[in-house]
């Protein structure tokens, strides 16, 4: 909790920032006294929706991990300050994912619940993203599905979910804690959750394979915060780069770990590190995952576009007077890393507010 001093320190150098930019010329004095007023009485200040949505699209804007910040200011906001209770956040967690996914012409978009107040926490949704796939632990170290999602599904199975069919693509439901500290599980409603059947552009063999992935990355347990004031359930999505599915996700050690079967399937040399065939694999793969997106009307983009598209963000930036902080080793992709421009550069690590900021571990 703040003490009411840095609030007021946090809220005041937000309001400035908001008046600088979006305001030019107006005195940020009257709205600033306003601020203060509130906290005094209150403990806490409410922002208009215009500082609310200019807080969002800023904190993408300074979020140093992100490659796809060239499209901050398109960032759609729904402003749902007004709903605090588990239910209504995973009906509107649903409303989210529908109006994002488009038909799979996919729209950045934020949905801001309630904040935290004195008086009581805001939401939390403790799944990592609204759309996760279960991770069921078999014993022996095994999992199907997800091994990162296997903590989230041993306590959603402890709070009373059934279970799923028991596929490596089970989704889970969503886990949602409101101001009475129960977490509550709700399913999501199968159409709001867009998935894509990965095919090779040329190899049938792939489809044997029965992989697939969900549309729309939509992180759900990062803080938003913005002026001193924290909204602990904020999802927010803009759509995958290829290689986070298919160089993570699915070819991860400690994720579906699916090279060993890609190589196997097209017949690689796999007795040596020295025939490349994880590398072989890999870029395979990576090509089914774009190849299915863009046959299935998916927006997706590819690590060469994303990284030239970043430099331009950079470029547009510093020419507003702005820098970019940026962290190396989240904006260099995670295969052929030297053939993208993003790789041949340093970037200033320096993080701003509003931002992202990852919660203390939820009680799992
Ligand atoms: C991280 C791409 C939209 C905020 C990332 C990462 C990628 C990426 C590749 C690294 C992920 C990883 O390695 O796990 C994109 C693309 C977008 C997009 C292609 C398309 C529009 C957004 C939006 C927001 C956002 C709309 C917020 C409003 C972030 C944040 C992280 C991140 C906070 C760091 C997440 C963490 O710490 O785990 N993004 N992004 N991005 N992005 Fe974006
Ligand atoms: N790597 C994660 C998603 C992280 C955020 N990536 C985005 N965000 N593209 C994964 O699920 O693979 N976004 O808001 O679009």
């Amino acid at each position: 909790p703040h003490r009411a001093g840095e609030l007021i320190e946090e809220a005041e150098d937000f309001v400035r920032l908001h008046h600088r930019e979006e305001c030019p010329g107006v005195d940020p004095a009257a709205r600033i006294a306003a601020v203060r007023a509130e906290i005094d009485a209150t403990g806490t200040y409410r922002h208009t929706a215009d500082e609310l949505a200019y807080g969002a699209r800023v904190a993408w804007r300074n979020s140093n991990r992100c490659i796809g910040r060239l499209y901050w200011r398109s960032l759609r906001v729904r402003d749902r300050r007004q709903v605090e209770d588990a239910e209504s956040v995973a009906r509107e967690a649903a409303l989210h994912l529908r109006e994002a996914t488009n038909g799979g012409h996919i729209r950045p978009l934020i949905t801001v619940f309630a904040p935290d107040t004195p008086d009581r926490p805001g939401p939390r949704i403790w799944n990592e993203q609204l759309v996760r796939y279960a991770g069921y632990r078999t014993g022996g170290g095994a999992v199907v599905g997800d091994p990162r999602n296997a903590g989230l599904t041993e306590l959603a199975l402890r709070l009373g979910w059934p279970g799923g069919p028991g596929t490596p693509f089970d989704v889970l439901p969503l886990v949602v804690e409101d101001a009475d500290r129960k977490p509550r599980l709700f399913d999501l409603p199968p159409d709001a959750v867009l998935e894509v059947e990965l095919r090779h552009p040329e190899d049938d063999r792939y489809a044997a394979l029965r992989l697939r992935w969900h549309a729309v990355p939509a992180i759900a347990n990062m803080c938003l915060e913005i002026g001193g004031v924290c909204y602990p359930a904020a999802p927010f999505n803009g759509w995958y780069m290829g290689t986070e599915i298919g160089a993570r996700n699915l070819a991860d050690t400690d994720r579906y770990d699916l090279l060993p079967r890609v190589a196997e399937l097209v017949g690689l040399d796999t007795t040596t590190d020295r025939s490349l065939w994880k590398d072989r694999a890999l870029v395979e793969l990576n090509r089914a995952v774009l190849h299915s997106f863009d046959r299935a009307g998916v927006t997706v983009t590819d690590h060469h576009t994303e990284s030239r598209r970043f430099l331009t963000h950079i470029d547009r930036e510093e020419s507003r007077g702005r820098g970019v902080g940026a962290d190396w080793s989240w904006i260099v992709p995670p295969m052929s890393g030297s053939t993208t421009p993003v790789f041949h550069r340093t970037y200033d690590p320096t993080e701003w507010r509003p931002a992202y900021v990852h919660h203390p571990e939820a009680r799992a």
